[in-house]
This record gives C-alpha cells, sequence and structure tokens, in this order.
C-alpha cells in the first residue's frame, strides 16, 4: 500500500477517536463531574490513547475487511473501528500503569503519563478508567448483537491473561536483588505470550472474526479461533523479542521510549541470548552490572552484548521467525478455512499482521 493510503486509512480511524472520546466525555459530564474533572480526562485520554502505531487497533478493521471479503459500509467501518479503539483504550490503560511499574521515563516520544506535572500516581486511576471506557464502549455500540457476550469474554480474559504476565515479568525482575541464574528463555517465552501475544496479536483478530460472524466450534478438528491462536501468539513472542532487541540498541529518537530493561533486571530476550554465549569473563560483568540503577553499569552490559553478538543473532532470530511463521500461516488452506457457505478464516488476515510489523524499526 502506498505511504498516501496508509495515511488516509490512518487518519479515518483517528477521526472515529474523537467521537468515542466525544461519547466518553459526554456521558461523563452527564453524571454531574465538574468542569475541572471533565478537562482532567479529556486531558488523560489525547495524552495516551491515540499517539501509538495503532497496529492493533488498525489491524481489527483490516482484519473484519479482509473476512468479509469487500469494503465495510460506513455503520460497519464505524463499529469495527470502536472494537480498534477498544484494543488501543487496553493498551493505554496497560502503558500508563507498566510505566509506572518499570520506572519508566518517556513513552511514544514524551514524558510518561505519571511523569506529568501533577499527575504521579492519580495515573493509576486515570489508567482503571481507560479500562472501563472499553466496557461503556462496548455497551453503548454492541449490546443488541448476539455475540456481545463473547467481545466481552474476550476483553476480560484478555486482560487477565496480560496481569498474569505482567505478574511474572515483575517478579522475575525483583529491584533489589539480581540473580541472572532466575532468567531463562522458557521463562522468557512464557512472560511475552502472557504480557504481549494475547493483547496485542491475539485479540484483535479474535474481535474481528466474532465481528465477521466467525463461530467458534470447541469440538472441531480444526477450531478457527484455536488456528488463528496458533498462529498469532508466535507472532506475539516475536514481536516482543523485537520490543526487547529495540528497548536495548534502538535510540529514544527511534523507539520513543528510553530504554529501561537493563537498568530494571528485565528477563528480556538479549540477555538471556547473552547468557547463553559469555564467556566466566563476560558473564562475571552481567553478574556485577546487569540490574543496577547507573549508567556505567548499563554501558558495560552493552558492550557484553556487543561482544557475544546479540545484534548478528536477533537478525537471524529475524529471519527465522518469519519463515516460521509463513510457514504456519500456510496451514490454512489458500481457500480459507471453514465449511462452504460460511465465513472463512483467511490467511491474509495474518500476513497483514505480519507485514506491519516485519523488520520494524520502532
Ligand atoms: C509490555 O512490556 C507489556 C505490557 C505493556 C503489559 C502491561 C500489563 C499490565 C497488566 C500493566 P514492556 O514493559 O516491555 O513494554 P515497554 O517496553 O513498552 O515498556
Ligand atoms: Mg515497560
Ligand atoms: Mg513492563
Ligand atoms: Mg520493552
Amino acid at each position: 500500500m502506498s505511504s498516501d493510503a496508509k495515511a488516509q486509512k490512518r487518519q479515518k480511524f483517528e477521526h472515529v477517536f474523537e467521537v468515542i472520546r466525544d461519547e466518553l466525555l459526554e456521558h461523563f459530564a452527564s453524571n454531574g463531574m465538574p468542569k475541572e474533572a471533565q478537562e482532567w480526562y479529556r486531558k488523560s485520554l489525547d495524552y495516551n490513547v491515540p499517539g501509538g502505531k495503532l497496529n492493533r487497533g488498525l489491524s481489527v478493521v483490516d482484519s473484519v475487511e479482509i473476512l468479509k471479503g469487500r469494503s465495510l459500509t460506513e455503520d460497519e467501518y464505524f463499529k469495527a473501528a470502536v472494537l480498534g479503539w477498544g484494543v488501543e483504550l487496553l493498551q493505554a490503560f496497560f502503558l500508563v500503569s507498566d510505566d509506572i511499574m518499570d520506572s519508566s521515563i518517556t513513552r511514544r516520544g514524551q514524558p510518561c503519563w505519571y511523569r506529568n506535572e501533577g499527575v504521579g500516581l492519580i495515573a493509576i486511576n486515570d489508567s482503571f478508567m481507560l479500562e472501563s471506557a472499553i466496557y461503556f464502549l462496548l455497551k453503548k455500540h454492541f449490546r443488541s448483537e448476539s455475540y456481545y457476550v463473547d467481545l466481552l469474554e474476550l476483553f476480560h480474559e484478555t486482560t487477565y491473561q496480560t496481569e498474569f504476565g505482567q505478574l511474572i515479568d515483575l517478579i522475575t525482575a525483583p529491584e533489589d536483588h539480581v540473580d541472572l541464574s532466575k532468567f531463562s528463555l522458557e521463562k522468557h517465552r512464557l512472560i511475552v505470550i502472557y504480557k504481549t501475544a494475547y493483547y496485542s496479536f491475539y485479540l484483535p483478530v479474535a474481535l474481528a472474526m466474532h465481528v465477521a460472524g466467525i463461530r467458534a466450534s470447541p469440538n472441531a478438528p480444526k477450531d478457527p479461533f484455536a488456528v488463528a491462536s496458533s498462529i498469532l501468539i508466535p507472532l506475539g513472542e516475536y514481536f516482543q523479542v523485537q520490543d526487547d532487541w529495540l528497548d536495548f540498541s534502538g535510540t529514544p529518537e527511534q523507539i520513543g521510549k528510553i530504554g529501561t530493561d537493563i537498568v530494571d533486571n528485565k528477563c528480556s530476550w538479549c540477555i538471556n541470548l547473552a547468557l547463553a554465549h559469555a564467556t566466566p569473563e563476560q558473564r562475571a560483568i552481567l553478574d556485577a552490572n546487569y540490574g543496577r540503577k547507573d549508567a556505567g553499569a548499563e554501558k558495560k552490559v552493552k558492550e557484553v552484548f556487543y561482544q557475544v553478538g546479540v545484534p548478528e543473532k536477533f537478525h537471524a532470530y529475524e529471519e527465522a521467525s518469519y519463515k516460521k511463521i509463513i510457514g504456519l500461516i500456510e496451514t490454512i488452506p489458500e481457500g480459507g478455512l471453514g465449511a462452504e457457505g460460511e465465513v472463512k478464516l483467511k490467511r491474509e488476515v495474518f500476513k497483514s499482521f505480519l507485514d506491519k510489523i516485519y523488520k520494524r524499526q520502532k
């Protein structure tokens, strides 16, 4: 797609944000909330929801379009976009609170929300409101749909899974006790599948499948939701490895945030690769410097990452992941998965998502 067409697509999607933001604010005001609270909520929504890459949200719209096999009516587009913004609201809820938990400094090229003058720990409540907004919008726009409960369950279950992942991410990275022997690639895999893959990859596509009229058939040999998950979870794993790689190698200007994984003692893909390939001397440097709130120590860790070849290993991983995911996509029959006369699950849903993130630089 041309960059013009991409920009147009984004603009159309962003326009829907204005609509739902105003719905949220109108409802808030109608409860008699004071002017200053209305202004606060508006600022929180504008600051935290729309400024990202929007891959997750746009994927809902793209997937509905691909599954239906035609361009959407205005009403269909709007509903798909509301669900897309639901995913972006969920992400905003996670990021606002994750930045507090990770003591992060910047996000999307601006200070993390909690670091704004006068915000601080009020950001915790702001994050809760970003989450609750999802359910207000689902009720407003989907209450009478046969798949309303499916949407609710999907958002609830995915949120819970992400919280499992955040818990293991955090307790594997205690601030006051560095023990690199607790890390492993298996542990890393579990963390990233739960903290990232479900909400970032499975959720957008599963939402689109419900809207497009694909029904779960848990007892069928190939339940379409299980097939989607079997491709999207590895895709999400690859995406979070990219996130870990960019945390180490990207500049703040490039990735919009200052990497904190090394000083935060995170069980990231990079440290696991380094541990697997370090000489005893390099291992000693890692043990002495990983997870210290100190720029000099962070630099020493990064030097070891370069010495053991983390960059080359990441590029090889990226190629291998791409091939593996294409292979998984090709397990779906060329004409789509599903019985005649039913809406079919199509390869293109997954290919289009993969293309959005392959070799991403931010
Ligand atoms: C990303 O991890 C994980 C999340 C945003 C999930 C948070 C879940 C909660 C329940 C709060 P990360 O810390 O590596 O992301 P980033 O690098 O963007 O800070
Ligand atoms: Mg973080
Ligand atoms: Mg985190
Ligand atoms: Mg990260």
